[in-house]
């Protein structure tokens, strides 16, 4: 499979994230993608650098002022205090209901929790560099959809399914999955299909085509009652206005079981046949994974191959965007095994 890997990935390191209470080493780190690139590689796979800007799409997807902040962040935050080059800034304070989003604050501090939905989205100087080349390797797969390519791999971090309009959150900052979506209706396909298999609720994407009926949303994940993101996710969350029966959530419980997972996975499948869309983007998060650390599915090695085939047989062109997965060592691995059950497929 024609598979993209931005070198530049390894620009976004932030050192720590908040779990439990403490300071940790990031889940979402630059080894995750080490372990997917060897795993490629020793499969004789090419990975591509990404050779399309994202810009125009990320400006459909995106609002200009989150986009801007989201450039400059780090400039900002060094220009508070040259220190600031050796820690990393962490929202403390969220325009919650009542308060007022419209207005953008002067504090960075601030400003940072206006564009965040929670304190575990760490930036560090190459944040901007690391996720830009992610949509632009996003845009690129589309780029070869257009062209006729069957299936495209964006081997891509940090992930995105988390990021809304204008805001940062889940370890996303641009939303890669929504980029591929639109870039694919930009180039002439009237109608797609989203998949969001990640363990976490793909609220960002969901978000972004809520009320459109030219891209549909279907996503299966833990309940958001018990798992992030918590505050969408619910099964009656289906589509507003023009969008109205167009968003497809199909939460299940903290620990369900494989077969309950690939039940869903035909539900899901059903509704995308009936949508008869022109091209698939899934977005691909991984920690669905029974080893993964911050999850409660129970996939195994050869489930992900099960998953690759099921893929392929919706018979569309399709992008699989990489999202979480936090089994670093396994991850390559398990990616490789959904690639090349769907290219045998
Ligand atoms: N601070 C994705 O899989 N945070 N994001 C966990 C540790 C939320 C996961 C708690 C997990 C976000 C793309
Ligand atoms: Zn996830």
């Amino acid at each position: 499979m024609l598979t993209y890997f931005p070198s530049a990935q390894a620009l976004h390191a932030p050192e720590t994230e908040f779990f439990r209470g403490e300071r940790v080493p990031c889940f979402e780190s630059p080894a995750r993608a080490g372990f997917v690139r060897e795993a490629l590689l020793a499969r004789g796979l090419a990975l591509r650098e990404p050779d399309t800007d994202s810009r125009p799409v990320l400006a459909q997807v995106h609002d200009a002022r989150y986009l801007q902040f989201l450039q400059t962040a780090w400039d900002q935050w060094l220009a508070l205090e040259p220190g600031n080059a050796t820690c990393q800034p962490f929202p403390s304070v969220w325009p919650v209901r009542t308060l007022r989003s419209d207005v953008e604050p002067l504090n960075f501090t601030a400003r940072l929790g206006l564009y965040s939905m929670d304190n575990g989205s760490p930036l560090s100087a190459g944040t901007w560099a690391a996720a830009k080349a992610a949509a632009d390797a996003a845009a690129s797969a589309a780029a070869r959809l257009a062209e006729g390519v069957r299936a495209v791999f964006c081997a891509t971090r940090p992930p995105g399914h988390h990021a809304g309009a204008d805001f940062m959150g889940g370890y996303c900052f641009l939303n890669n999955a929504a980029v591929a979506a639109q870039a694919l209706r930009n180039g002439g396909c009237g109608r797609m299909a989203v998949l969001d298999v990640d363990y976490h609720h793909g609220n960002g994407t969901q978000s972004l085509f809520y009320h459109r009926d030219d891209v549909l949303f279907v996503s299966i994940h833990g309940d958001p009652r018990t798992e992030y993101p918590f505050y969408l996710g619910h099964a009656d969350e289906t589509g507003q206005g023009a969008g109205e029966g167009f968003n497809l959530n199909l939460p299940l419980p903290a620990g369900s079981d494989v077969a309950r997972w690939f039940d869903a996975l035909e539900q899901a499948c059903a509704r995308i046949d009936r949508h008869r869309a022109d091209a698939l983007v899934v977005s691909l998060g991984l920690d669905t994974y029974a080893g993964d650390p911050i999850s409660t599915f129970a996939l195994q090695a050869n489930d992900f191959s099960r998953l690759g085939q099921r893929l392929a047989r919706l018979g569309l062109p399709t992008v699989l965007v990489l999202e979480g997965g936090y089994a670093a060592a396994d991850l390559g691995l398990n990616a490789v095994r959904v690639i090349e059950a769907f290219d045998a497929a």
